[in-house]
């Protein structure tokens, strides 16, 4: 019998047969990160008080604060982890190298290694607008018993067993896949519990919001410029409308709901864009594909790019499918 209003425990358990190379560790995983994603979401609400209460008192701690919960959420999500034994290897953006868990522990039996960028788009804690965590899940390289190597995270996106995000937003949202369709769960915050609001999300084919910081368009690419007077123009399908938050989470979020498109090109200074392929981009291409979109390096799928080094950045493109087509028309990319 389905259950009408699915606890994310729930669903994990119904689902854990079809995980791949299901043992239980992917569930105990995916639990872990439910768990740490409730202690951000604590701190990331009390930090919104925090700045209103340092406005206030004329105390300007705004930038300590954003500091001080980047580093909270990153040491939240390794403690609750590492802990638990359930990971082998983790990798943050907060972390300059991979971090080794079990070290001291010969076996080394857990498979599974998590990248993840703890508080992405955190510059928005200070102004009460949502930020988001970005995570990717890969079945280690290296045999198990043995300490994880940089092999093991330097993985294609293609290879990843899930990927998610979670929004902190007017409501706090976990989105993930494990490779079958993506699923939305909402954390009511009086129980402490997500349930599945939004089962198997579909991004709508055609959309009209298209979303890119346009303050850096004097050094992208002429054909970004063109599609950009395309989106503006009367005579493309119909004007398209601009939104951006400045997080990804978000943007990308609200482009999955509603059909649109999120681009972060490279520009003149920095020719590979901002974010970084293996826990922004990554993650976050494969919910695309999994949810019926598309996504691009401008080039060719991110997926496919063989990463060289964990904080590697890629120009990323992604949104409905129809309006990745349109824009790599625009690039000269093959569909
Ligand atoms: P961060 O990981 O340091 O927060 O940077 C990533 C963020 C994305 O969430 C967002 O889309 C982008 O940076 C915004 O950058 P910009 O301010 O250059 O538009
Ligand atoms: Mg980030």
């Amino acid at each position: 019998m389905k259950i009408k209003h699915q606890t994310l425990g729930e669903f994990i358990i119904e689902k854990q047969d079809s995980f791949s190379y299901s043992s239980g560790e992917l569930t105990k995983l995916l639990n872990g990160i439910g768990l740490a994603t409730k202690i951000v979401n604590h701190e990331v609400n009390k930090a919104g008080l925090v700045d209103l209460i340092g406005e206030v008192g004329e105390i300007n701690v705004q930038g300590e604060s954003q500091q001080k919960l980047d580093l909270m959420a990153n040491k939240t999500f390794i403690d609750t982890l590492s802990k638990r034994e359930i990971v082998c290897g983790i990798a943050s953006e907060e972390e300059e190298s991979f971090i080794t868990i079990n070290s001291q522990d010969k076996n080394h039996q857990n498979k599974y290694v998590l990248l993840i960028d703890p508080l992405d788009g955190s510059s928005n804690i200070d102004v009460n607008v949502s930020v988001g965590t970005i995570f990717s899940i890969y079945k280690r390289v290296t045999p198990v018993g043995t300490p994880v190597t940089q092999e093991d995270f330097l993985q294609k996106g293609r290879n990843q067993i899930s990927a998610g995000y979670i929004i902190y937003g007017s409501s706090t949202m976990l989105v993930f896949t494990t490779g079958n369709g993506v699923n939305g769960f909402t954390l009511n915050p009086a129980l402490g519990t997500f349930y599945l609001s939004h089962p198997d999300m579909k991004q709508p084919e055609d959309g009209s919001i298209y979303s890119i910081n346009e303050g850096n368009c004097a050094s992208f690419e002429p054909g970004i410029n063109e599609y950009l007077n395309y989106c503006k123009s009367t005579d493309g399908k119909s004007a398209y409308k601009s939104r951006y938050v400045g997080s990804l989470v978000a943007d990308f979020h609200r482009n999955l709901l509603k059909g649109g498109i999120y681009m972060y090109p490279g520009t003149k200074t920095d020719t590979n864009g901002k974010l970084r392929l293996l826990y922004e981009c990554n993650p976050i291409a494969l919910l695309a594909e999994q949810a019926g979109g598309g996504e691009t390096d401008g080039t060719g799928s991110v997926l496919d790019i063989e990463p060289t080094s964990l904080h590697q950045r890629v120009p990323f493109f992604t949104g409905s499918k129809n309006m990745i087509n349109e824009l790599k028309g625009f690039l000269n990319q093959e569909l």
